[in-house]
C-alpha cells in the first residue's frame, strides 16, 4: 500500500492527533479504543497502512503475527493474561469496521460473550 494513511489511525501513528498509547515498537502501535466494548479495550495496529485483512499479502504475515504476540505480551505485563482475554479483528461492512487502517482489538476485564453477535 503506498497511498497515503488518511485515515484517524494514520493520524494517531504520526502524532497528529492524541491517543491513549500504551504500546509502541518499530512496527506496531497499541493504544485505547476510544468507545472502549469492556473495561480493557486495546487497538493493536500495524505502522504499514494495511487498509483490511483483505488487503494483506504474505509479506505481511509476520507483521500479522506482531500484532497478536503485542497484544499477548500487554495482556501478560497487566496481570489478566490468566483470567483470559479476546482478540478479534473486523473485516469490512459485514465484520462491522468502521476504521479502514487494520487493527487487532483486545477485550477484557469481564466474562466476555459468545458469539459476539
Ligand atoms: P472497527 O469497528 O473494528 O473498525 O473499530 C474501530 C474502533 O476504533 C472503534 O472501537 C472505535 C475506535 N476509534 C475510532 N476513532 C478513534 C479515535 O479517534 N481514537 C481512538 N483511540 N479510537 C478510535
Amino acid at each position: 500500500m503506498s497511498q497515503t494513511n488518511d485515515t484517524i489511525f494514520g493520524k494517531i501513528i504520526r502524532r497528529e492527533i492524541p491517543a491513549r498509547i500504551v504500546y509502541e515498537d518499530e512496527h506496531v502501535l497499541g493504544f485505547h479504543d476510544v468507545d472502549p466494548k469492556a473495561p480493557v479495550h486495546v487497538l493493536f495496529i500495524p505502522k504499514k497502512y494495511i487498509p483490511t485483512l483483505n488487503d494483506a499479502t504474505a509479506e505481511e504475515a509476520e507483521l500479522l503475527g506482531r500484532l497478536m504476540l503485542a497484544a499477548a505480551g500487554y495482556a501478560k505485563a497487566q496481570g489478566f493474561a490468566d483470567d483470559g482475554y479476546r482478540v478479534l479483528m473486523n473485516c469490512n461492512t459485514h465484520g462491522g469496521q468502521t476504521v479502514f487502517h487494520i487493527h487487532l482489538h483486545l477485550l477484557a476485564g469481564r466474562q466476555l460473550q459468545w458469539p459476539p453477535g
